[in-house]
């Protein structure tokens, strides 16, 4: 990963609301509120009915979002501020964001000039509302497969906070990256083999067993696109580690979200209909739009190698013996 430094600051800002926790709005008050602010032209009900499926558990749930409570950890174990050296409520100043006002008075409570403060900002007008304030900004884009939306402005966009490098601005850098991975909470996902584009090994010679999107959808919402990896158990076969992506294959502008794992194994048959089963331990990489097909082969033949070496890691290893993977029962659903 390049690792170039941008800019030194010394204190981050960030908005609980947006970046952190999804508070708890019901589906239509949300609605409304993405309706708004991104300036959409459709009506909240309209975009209740398209786009709940999408963003069902982003929208009213109340769960950190990921990476978050990881940020706030490390920023607080690090002096960069107590968990909140100060909090400025929305309350507290008489314009909203775009104005710059409420970081200009998160930065005087912080003594910090706002040249050295690093603002953390999922929307675009809080991302504007930084940038007047002089402050660096960092983009957690909300609205997926939107991230241009944010370049113009932002100094940095990313796709999740999982992809935040302090260092880049002067900050400690995150301490739990290992081996080019980092360690996630284990999560679980599984089910029949079904049919996906028919692409994988027939256009990247990289066979993806694909799971039904539909069967996941909240689960898959809840995790950020990008390259992931972990153990793979097939009913009947055995348990292998697997590499994968989740998102929407920004090579092939999919619509849908899927997950793709490949199998790190030489299987000489397909095995569609068959229980697939998977735990995911680690992150990678975000998904990128690669301009030729020959460079996302490459970087995903080096995925494999990273994911390959990092499962022997007794860190990720250890999650191998999982009864989930090895459970022949179909429809048991105690973790999906
Ligand atoms: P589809 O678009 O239908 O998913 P792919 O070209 O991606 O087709 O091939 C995936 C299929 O290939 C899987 O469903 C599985 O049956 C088979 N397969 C064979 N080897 C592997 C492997 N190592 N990893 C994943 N799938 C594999
Ligand atoms: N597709 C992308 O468009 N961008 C990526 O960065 C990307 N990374 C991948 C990493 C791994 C480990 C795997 C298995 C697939 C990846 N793909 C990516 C998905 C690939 O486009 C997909 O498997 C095929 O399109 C088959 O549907
Ligand atoms: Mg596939």
């Amino acid at each position: 990963m390049a690792k170039t430094l941008k800019k030194l600051v010394s204190c981050v800002i960030l908005d609980p609301d947006g970046t952190l926790l999804n508070t708890g709005k019901t589906p239509l008050e949300a609605a409304a509120a993405v309706v708004e602010e991104y300036g959409l032209p459709c009506g909240k009900n309209e975009f209740l009915s398209e786009l709940y499926p999408v963003f069902s558990a982003q929208l009213c749930n109340i769960k950190p979002l990921p990476g978050a409570n990881r940020l706030l950890k490390h920023l607080s174990g690090h002096g960069v501020g107590e968990i909140f050296s100060v909090i400025v409520g929305g309350d507290e100043v008489t314009s909203g964001k775009p104005s710059p006002e409420i970081f200009l008075e998160a930065a005087k409570r912080l003594n910090r000039e706002p040249s050295s403060c690093l603002v953390i900002e999922d929307s675009i007008p809080g991302v504007t509302a930084g940038k007047v304030a002089g402050m660096e900004v960092v983009a957690v884009s909300s609205v997926p497969k939107q991230t241009d939306l944010y370049t113009p402005v932002a100094d940095e966009v990313i796709n999740s906070l999982l992809d935040l490098q302090p260092e880049k601005w002067g900050l400690p850098p995150f301490p739990d990256w290992i081996e080019g991975t980092l360690p996630t909470e284990p999560w679980y996902i599984g089910g029949p083999v079904i049919k996906g584009f028919g692409r994988g090994s027939k256009v990247l010679g990289i066979p993806t067993a694909n799971l039904s999107t539909e069967d996941h959808l909240s689960l898959l919402s809840e995790h950020p696109s990008g390259v992931y990896f972990g153990w793979a158990g097939l009913s009947t076969r055995g348990v292998y580690k697997m590499v994968m992506s989740v998102g929407w294959n920004p090579c092939f502008n999919n619509t849908e979200k899927t997950i793709e794992p490949w199998l790190l194994h030489e299987f000489n048959e397909d095995f569609y209909g068959e229980e697939l089963r998977l735990l995911i331990v680690g992150y990678i990489r975000p998904e990128v739009n690669f301009s030729s097909l020959e460079s996302l082969i490459a970087k995903i033949h080096e995925d494999r190698r990273i994911a390959e070496k990092a499962l022997d890691l007794p860190l990720y290893s250890k999650h191998k013996d999982d009864p989930y993977l090895n459970s022949s029962l179909h429809n048991e659903s105690n973790h999906a």
